[in-house]
């Protein structure tokens, strides 16, 4: 085991730590509060809530009529209910909040640190080699070509990690706003954080949800073992899966190919939540909080729709790059199992600012999300001066806790120890302006779709589409027309360089043939097809030179650029991605 693992074991298994004991009532406090979330102690969901699980296609506000009270099915609705005599007004339905809740949101720096528990030492199972290494180290090489599958380890991350990790802990400036839930409704989040656009940092939202007891990594191989999970990406940006059973040894192993040794291991993001019964079977286990029902891409129908609910597992120093999210769209991710620390800058700060990439030092640096968090962003902070430093938000997410990341915000996560989460992106009535406008351009088609749709199920926001795109002097047909003009020249230059390709070889075959009539045959035919097969070899991705049928799966079934009927020259056809975007 690595010092890293020890280090975290110990923690686990003695129950305290060194910040904990300096905090010794507040840590008791928190371990209680681990201890009923990890035991069962948080409530089932009830009854209504899982009748409008994520699967189930519930949607409040549909139709135009925004509910401006908080659900009934939220802890806080059901309070308000209780309370409310009558039709009360909508300004006093706001329920009450919880008591303290300035001193239960505002933590001790300390209190965080008493929630380190390694999950994966209770997770006894097969050890890892053998196959199940082969497996994850073809995904490794598919994920970074530019590596060497054993040479995950090469900037020896994990020997300074406890160091590092205090480090990022002690420079965390927990600037976050914090809001309790029940305090919200719908109405009052969309007028102080949506619409305004600022992030925020809330409790209390999953504290129904079965999957803060149910998704410890022990119970997620028992149920879910067999089931493949992308865990990355290939170069033409094919999903990479592998058996969870398969990814949690990984992820358990401090052994040359295990997770525990790698710089920036892989990490689960999976977004294929639709048709198996697993995915229904995790649906199920954790519901839309209420303040985000509102998901206006419903409207372009489930099989169409960008891909918008991930699930996340990854180890310490795994995380997402920093980005900003797919078509403008707004995202909540709520954290089941361990701490993430988050980074956000505003929208109007330049995208060459905040990746930073001028300030790596190539030859001896990687610039993955632990490294952005390492050396990369104090140098970004260092260069931008008191005025970039004020814009920046940071923050540690808690199991729990719920962020809210407006459209077009910069992100970057770093996962302090095991993690389990669940994201999704959302279209609203709050951002729809930024959003039609990024997905006019970015997906064409599916916009008009979309537009259509809403036509009838949102006529004021269908005509505010078309008002937008009369404000900024755009007409979507035009384009769609202008792009399949493009994409047809496109084809037909390729072929004509293709053409000319062959035309040229065959030419210099004939010379060759000239010059040594002796080397003339049938092979030479052959080669040009071969061009084309290796080709197509590479696109498939399969997993080299292994007859396993586990091996990892970059087949490209798991690709997730939506309906594919427009690869838009736009950077936002991409999905949310881990590690490098
Ligand atoms: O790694 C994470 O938890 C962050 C996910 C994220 O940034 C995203 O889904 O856009």
């Amino acid at each position: 085991m690595t010092s890293t693992a020890a280090g975290a074991g110990q923690q686990s298994a003695g129950g305290a730590t060194r910040e904990a004991a300096a905090a010794k009532q507040a840590g008791a406090e928190a371990e209680a509060e681990r201890k009923g979330a990890l035991d069962g102690g948080a409530p089932k969901m009830d009854a209504r809530a899982s009748a409008s699980v994520p699967g189930g296609g519930s949607e409040a506000g549909s139709k135009g009529s925004e509910d401006q009270t908080p659900r009934a099915d939220s802890p806080a609705g059901a309070r308000a209910a209780a309370t409310k005599k009558g039709a009360a007004a909508q300004e006093d339905a706001e329920p009450a909040c919880p008591s303290g809740e300035d001193t239960l949101l505002q933590r001790s720096e300390a209190l965080w640190a008493a929630f380190y528990t390694d999950e994966l030492e209770g997770l006894v199972g097969k050890p890892f080699g053998g196959r199940t290494a082969k497996i994850m180290r073809s995904a490794k090489r598919e994920h970074r070509t530019d590596m060497s599958a054993r040479g995950w380890d090469k900037y020896g991350h994990h020997k300074r990690w406890e160091k590092v990790r205090a480090t990022l802990k002690e420079r965390n400036l927990d600037n976050v706003r914090r809001i309790h839930g029940d305090c919200y409704s719908l109405e009052r989040f969309r007028k102080e954080f949506e619409l305004p656009a600022q992030p925020c940092l809330i409790h209390g939202l999953a504290d129904a949800w079965p999957a803060r007891t149910e998704w410890g990594l022990k119970r997620l191989r028992e149920d879910f073992g067999e089931r493949k999970f992308k865990c990355g990406e290939d170069d033409e940006g094919y999903a990479i899966k592998v058996k969870l059973k398969h990814f949690l040894r990984y992820m358990n192993s401090d052994n040359e190919d295990g997770a525990k040794l790698d710089d920036s291991p892989l990490y689960i993001f999976d977004s294929h939540f639709d048709d198996d019964r697993i995915s229904k079977q995790l649906l199920q286990e954790y519901r839309v909080p209420h303040l985000f029902q509102e998901d206006l891409f419903r409207h372009v129908g489930e099989r169409r729709r960008p891909p918008y609910r991930w699930i996340l597992i990854g180890s310490e120093r795994s995380g997402s790059g920093v980005h900003d999210d797919p078509l403008g769209t707004s995202a909540w991710n709520t954290l089941v199992r361990g701490h993430k620390l988050w980074t956000l800058f505003p929208p109007d700060v330049p995208r060459s600012v905040v990746k930073g990439r001028s300030l790596v030092d190539w030859k001896n640096e990687d610039d993955e999300p632990v490294d952005w968090n390492e050396f990369i962003l104090p140098r970004i902070l260092e260069k931008g001066g008191p005025e970039l430093r004020s814009k920046m938000i940071q923050f540690i997410q808690k199991p729990g806790e719920t962020v809210f990341v407006p459209s077009d915000w910069w992100h970057a996560v770093l996962n302090l120890d095991t993690t389990v989460a669940v994201t999704q992106n959302f279209c609203s009535t709050g951002n729809f302006d930024r959003v039609w406008r990024q997905t006019r351009t970015g997906r064409r088609k599916m916009a008009r779709t979309w537009r259509r749709t809403l036509q009838l199920e949102r006529d004021d926001l269908a005509k505010r589409a078309y008002e937008l795109d009369k404000m900024d002097n755009f007409d979507l047909d035009q384009e769609i027309e202008a792009a399949d003009e493009r994409r047809r020249r496109r084809k037909i230059a390729k072929k004509e360089a293709k053409k000319r390709k062959r035309q040229q070889q065959h030419k210099q075959h004939k010379l060759a043939k000239k010059s040594d009539p002796s080397d003339g045959n049938e092979a030479d035919d052959d080669q040009d097809d071969n061009d084309g097969s290796a080709k197509d070899a590479k696109s498939t991705g399969s997993s080299s030179g292994s007859s396993d049928s586990e091996s990892a799966d970059g087949s490209g079934s798991g690709s997730e650029s939506g309906s594919g009927d427009e690869s838009d020259d736009n950077d936002d056809n991409k999905t949310k991605n881990n590690n490098n975007n």
